[in-house]
């Protein structure tokens, strides 16, 4: 018998909502993970994934990597066998090491991302990486790079949102390409309900937040440039612009104007499919302010996806709703808004070699290259992930391309690797969350010790690090050492204890006010609205009404969001999961399933020039005509060797080589 204990921590997942959780135990030795009722989000519920999840598959020691595994079989085919930490590590070490003395660390690649979002197993193996000169595959190309250029360009950063504190003082809340009620469902429950003011909610699929909301401006895929200048043109002509605004904080708004007359909203009826009534009665309700505008992940993953960011935001900037209580914007709030210094995380500084990171659109060519010798992927399931498929499957194959993957399950990735290092979950150790929405600290605790032999990343490199016979004290700086440091950089007295009981605190204790100073980071220290360095970057010097072609003949544009009952690819070898998973696999509006004799429940087939998949049709008026939806990242299905990926021609959008997987166009046939 041992003691019973409540352990109280975070979910790290990227996700919204970083909901506060308690690991029970029994005095039986029984553990359950639920939800915090303390946590001010979450108010003690889990999602539904994680609730199964934590419960199932990831405290599953048969589900879970246990021991360092080293390929015996061919590479994908998934066979190994068990080694102990001290072979694997020197034979990775040795390796690695010749490569570099060969080749260049830049020789080496790594893909990495937010497999789990807490700062020490999340960034902290950057430290590593700086120091070899490793060839970064930048992670934000896969998800939302072209927003973040955007915003910077525009507004000098993308990481400093409003505080969603503040929302008591908003008037009109617009959620742009965002979907709450599935990548935030406690910010859908509860935050959302602490506003009386309107909701306007701009998506192509009327998901549940969509549904709930006082307006849903349902625009056709890839057209929010188009439906952001037709709000502008109503604004414009009720004489709503903001022009003291304009003129003391803002540039370039004389290169903007001049379009607006054009951009009627019956001419955005037309291209966007929004009624025009709806586009006036929308456009009034954000002018009038104070008003919040939630920038979305998914609107910018299109090929107009750089321009969508800037057409869209204008808004805040030609209504002056920034820089007053209860108006702003949000992307994503980084660890920065509460004091972290990423230059210290990453110890920046070791890297030498500089040597410049690839896109994810790219990683397959760049791995088929002979150039390439290396690859090491930690916290990411790019063979799952990624674009093209078929292509990086068949570069991962490559027999003289040395592999290590860092995992908690065998995935996809990991089939391919020549080593596969067994990492510990985030119940298993002591770490920080810096949520990306509230402007929060919460602590990571340790509930139970690691699976097997696994490891947190952070420790498992600096192993690594020792074998390769590196010597910098930064790549061996303890666990407790950086937790110190960082809660001391966010907020000075705190400490680790202090927040364990806490579990989550607000930080600053006073809601901020976005941009209260008008302190842009922009070269002109003013908002960017048009101008020479978007032309530097590829884009014109104006945002303009942008709009994707439609698809041609019967093809469909297939969207892939994130999924109710998947966090990108995780969960997706649970069992219980897999069961829910089985209703639907690609949805479509009952008059383009007619159009193409597919029943409800019957296997169809998705294709396009570089791919094709069967998956299982469920039929929803919530989905456009004209578009398809398969939500993203499910592991390929028992008997199914490719996911929605196989589709993923890995198209750019218009700006940072980010991705446009939103503007794949697919046929849809019977099976
Ligand atoms: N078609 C399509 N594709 C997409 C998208 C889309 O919308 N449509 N969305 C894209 C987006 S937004 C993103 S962010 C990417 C996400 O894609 P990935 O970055 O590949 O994310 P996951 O699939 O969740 O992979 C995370 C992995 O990290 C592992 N993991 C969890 N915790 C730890 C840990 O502590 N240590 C280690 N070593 N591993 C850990 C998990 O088991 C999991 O296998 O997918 C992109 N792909
Ligand atoms: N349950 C769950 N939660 C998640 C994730 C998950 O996989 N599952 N993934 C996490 C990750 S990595 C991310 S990046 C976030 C993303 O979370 P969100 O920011 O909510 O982004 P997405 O879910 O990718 O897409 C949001 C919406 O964009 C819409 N959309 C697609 N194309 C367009 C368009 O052209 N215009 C407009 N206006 N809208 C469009 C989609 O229909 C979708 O409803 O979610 C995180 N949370
Ligand atoms: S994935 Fe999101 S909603 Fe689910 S428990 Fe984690 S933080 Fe909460
Ligand atoms: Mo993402």
């Amino acid at each position: 018998m041992q003691s019973a204990s409540i352990i109280r921590t975070t979910c790290p997942r990227d996700c919204y909502d970083s909901c506060g959780l308690l690991v029970k135990t029994s005095s039986a030795g029984e553990v359950s993970v639920v939800g915090d009722p303390s946590h001010a989000l979450a108010h003690g519920a889990l999602c539904g994934k994680c609730s199964i999840a934590y419960n199932g598959v990831w405290r599953d020691a048969k589900a879970r990597l246990s021991t360092p595994l080293k390929r015996v079989g061919a590479k994908g085919e998934g066979r190994f066998e068990a080694v102990t930490w001290d072979e694997a590590l020197a034979d990775i070490a040795q390796r690695l090491n010749t490569i570099r003395a060969k080749n260049g660390g830049g020789s080496i690649l790594q893909t990495h991302y937010t497999g789990t979002c807490s700062l020490l197993a999340g960034v902290v193996p950057m430290r590593f990486f700086n120091r070899i000169g490793a060839t970064e595959v930048d992670p934000d190309t896969v998800c939302n790079k072209a927003g973040h250029v955007a915003l910077q360009l525009m507004y000098g950063e993308s990481m400093r949102g409003f505080d969603t504190r503040t929302i008591d003082g908003t008037k009109c809340l617009m959620i742009w390409g965002a979907n709450p009620a599935t990548s935030a469902p406690h910010v859908d429950e509860h935050w959302l309900k602490q506003t009386k003011a309107p909701i306007i909610v701009v998506d192509p699929i009327r998901h549940k937040t969509a549904a709930a909301a006082d307006m849903h401006l349902q625009l056709y895929p890839g057209t929010d440039g188009a439906l952001a200048f037709a709000l502008l043109h109503v604004i414009a002509a009720a004489g709503r612009i903001d022009r003291a605004f304009l003129k003391a904080h803002t540039q370039g708004w004389d290169e903007i104007e001049p379009q607006l007359a054009a951009c009627t909203p019956a001419v955005g009826e037309s291209i966007t499919g929004v009624p025009a009534a709806l586009i006036e009665k929308a456009a009034l309700a954000y002018a009038s302010g104070p008003s919040l505008l939630w920038m979305g992940q998914g609107f910018q993953r299109q090929t107009y996806g750089g321009n969508a960011m800037r057409a869209v935001g204008l808004l805040p900037a030609a209504s002056g709703n920034i820089g007053k209580y209860g108006a702003g914007f949000l992307y994503l709030n980084g660890w920065d808004t509460r004091g972290v210094d990423a230059g210290y995380l990453t110890a920046s500084h070791l890297n030498t070699e500089q040597s410049p990171a690839v896109s994810h659109m790219d990683l397959a060519a760049r791995l088929e290259q002979p150039a390439t010798k290396a690859l090491v992927t930690w916290n990411n399931n790019i063979a799952v992930s990624s674009p093209e498929q078929r292509r990086l499957r068949s570069a991962l194959a490559r027999e003289d391309l040395l592999q290590v993957t860092l995992e908690l399950f065998a995935t996809d990735t990991a089939k391919y690797a020549d080593y596969v290092l067994p990492a510990a979950s985030f119940l298993e150790f002591d770490d920080v969350v810096m949520p990306y929405f509230n402007s929060c600290i919460s602590v990571q605790a340790a509930a139970m010790p690691p699976t097997g032999q696994s490891l947190p990343n952070q420790e498992i490199f600096r192993r690594l690090s020792k074998a390769m016979g590196l010597t910098e004290p930064e790549l061996f700086e303890s666990d407790t050492s950086i937790i110190a440091t960082l809660l001391q950089q966010a907020k000075p007295g705190l400490d680790f204890a202090t927040l364990a009981k806490a579990g989550t605190i607000f930080y600053p204790e006073t809601p901020a006010v976005q941009f209260a100073e008008h302190n842009y980071k922009t070269a002109s220290g003013k908002i960017e609205l048009a101008g020479q360095s978007f032309v530097d970057v590829g884009l014109p010097r104006a945002p303009f009404a942008s709009s994707e072609p439609r698809p041609e003949g019967r093809e469909l544009r297939m969207l892939s969001p994130a999924s109710k009952w998947l966090l990108n690819s995780s969960y997706g070898n649970d069992p219980k999961i897999i069961k829910q998973l089985e209703a639907g696999e690609v949805y479509l509006h009952p008059d383009e399933a007619k159009a193409r004799g597919l029943a409800s429940g019957s296997k169809v087939r998705l294709s396009n020039a570089i791919g094709d998949i069967t998956l299982r049709l469920a039929l929803s008026d919530d989905v456009p005509r004209g578009v398809v939806l398969a939500h993203k990242s499910r592991w390929p299905m028992p008997g199914a060797s490719e996911n929605i990926n196989a589709l993923n021609p890995g198209t750019k959008a218009d700006l940072a080589d980010s991705c446009a997987v939103h503007s794949i166009n697919v046929a849809v046939a019977p099976a």
